[in-house]
């Protein structure tokens, strides 16, 4: 482990104690560290934050064998087939000869997107297999290879566009194709290559933010290697470069490291790109209390860890609706963005069993969305009922029930100065539930129906 001059201030500072005046001057300057400090309040970064459920799309070259190679079933992730079975990059590359999705149809796509609710959609334009789902003029190995005639991201673009849910790019650093990728950098010509890698990554990205300027922003991956560890410089030059074609763009804390190779969070234990993308497959603790005071973003698998196309889903426990809707309502509980996963299979058709869970979420949020968009942490005292969201637009608090207790009373603790007025059942015609003051919080008292689904309850405050 390497001990820096940053470390042995911190560890200085630990020692004398909080109150120590070392402590006021203990951030260092970083070339790449931290572009800013707290919170973005530009109007993209408070659109990105209301929109709070997004939709994630992995689709390449893997949804063609979908987990299967030569007769074998892979059970780990589709979207690392190439990699699990090692398979040789010929082989793989003449898959493209394969793709040609009849069955794709984006506007299918975008409005099933849109009556699950989402406000977003993130889609894979690379992933580390290196197959580019657009036409690029720095690779031949993308769309404009195979027999699809057509650009399938500009169609998945304009058709996401048409429903009013907006677009953002997944983009993988990691390129398992690309000759000049390297894992580390040992020797000054594995320098040379990965500066030529740098410079093509960063080409493709201008070139995709010039071909498709409505691009909210870029969702990066595959940057957990010490060949980009080492160059926390292209992290920081990337996010500068694409903020400088278009400053409202949006960029997770997945794509940075800084000077010391510290990833999402800087030296200084700032926050690096725009919000925490860490929480992959997994949702902060209700505890978190730091969680809250940044913007931030969990993106999840319907499976246990499928993102691109599998053939067997049976290998895996498989979330219900009501599930997913827990996971959705704890992050906008917590500040936090929601972005659930899709993979198309080899045809462009999404399957019966993300349609099913897309209609069940769709029908909750037709009833329930007020407490999602716009939703943020409501500052209470969480109880075990459910989760509080208060939304900003018109200042309304909300609970979202997902457990009924026996004696059908909830509690409801409230700061001293706030009084609960009323409690309403808003799926079941604004039904008024009996509140029943105790010495330092409320009751509620629930009907005895059993819910089948999350049920929200409004609270009426003074
Ligand atoms: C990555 C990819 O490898 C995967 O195929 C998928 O695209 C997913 C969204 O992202 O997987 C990761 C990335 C980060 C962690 C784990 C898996 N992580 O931080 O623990």
């Amino acid at each position: 482990m390497r001990i820096h001059v940053f470390n042995v201030v911190m560890i200085v500072a630990f020692v004398l104690g909080a109150n120590s005046p070392i402590l006021l001057a203990q951030k260092q300057d970083l070339k790449y560290g931290s572009q800013y400090q707290g919170k973005r309040e530009d109007a993209a970064m408070q659109k990105f934050r209301s929109n709070r459920f997004g939709q994630f799309i992995h689709w390449g070259l893997y949804a063609i064998p979908g987990g299967e190679w030569k007769g074998k079933v892979y059970p780990g992730a589709a979207e690392w087939l190439q990699s699990s079975a090692k398979i040789s990059s010929s082989s793989w590359n003449a898959l493209v000869d394969k793709f040609n999705p009849s069955k794709y149809n984006p506007d299918e796509w975008a409005i099933m997107a849109k009556k699950m609710g989402v406000k977003y959609a993130t889609i894979t334009t690379k992933h580390h297999d290196g197959f580019c789902l657009w036409n690029s003029e720095y690779t031949d190995f993308d769309i404009e290879a195979t027999k699809y005639n057509g650009d399938l991201i500009k169609e998945f673009v304009e058709a996401y566009k048409r429903q009013g849910i907006d677009v953002y790019f997944y983009y993988s650093i990691l390129d398992w194709h690309h000759p000049d990728w390297r894992n580390d950098i040992k020797t000054d010509e594995d320098s040379i290559a990965f500066e030529r890698y740098f410079q093509f990554a960063k080409n493709q990205l201008l070139e995709l933010q010039a071909k498709f300027p409505e691009v909210k922003g870029f969702w990066f991956d595959g940057t957990w290697d010490e060949s980009w560890k080492k160059n926390g410089k292209y992290s920081y030059e990337i996010e500068m470069a694409l903020k400088a074609v278009n400053p409202d763009i949006i960029v997770n804390s997945r794509l940075r490291a800084d000077d010391y190779g510290s990833r999402h969070f800087d030296s200084n234990g700032d926050l690096m790109g725009d919000y925490q993308s860490g929480f992959e497959r997994f949702l902060p603790k209700n505890t978190d209390s730091t969680i809250v005071k940044m913007d931030w973003e969990s993106c999840m698998t319907i499976p246990v860890n499928q993102w691109g196309y599998h053939k067997d889903w049976s290998l895996s426990h498989v979330k219900f609706a009501d599930e997913i809707i827990e996971m959705l309502v704890k992050s906008v509980s917590l500040n936090g963005n929601f972005l659930l996963n899709f993979g198309p299979d080899g045809n462009g058709a999404i399957r019966e069993e993300e349609v099913a869970i897309a209609n069940e979420i769709g029908k909750w949020m037709t009833l329930n969305s007020d407490a999602i968009y716009n939703g943020v942490f409501a500052n209470l005292e969480k109880q075990d009922w459910g989760y509080y969201i208060k939304n900003t637009k018109t200042n309304t608090l909300y609970g979202v029930l997902f457990n009924k207790p026996i004696s059908n009373l909830i509690k409801v603790k409230l700061p001293k100065n706030v009084k609960l007025k009323g409690c309403v059942l808003s799926y079941d015609g604004q039904k008024s539930l009996q509140i029943i003051p105790h010495e330092k919080h409320y009751l509620v008292k629930l009907p005895k129906i059993m819910f089948k689904h999350p049920v929200v309850l409004e609270f009426k405050l003074e």
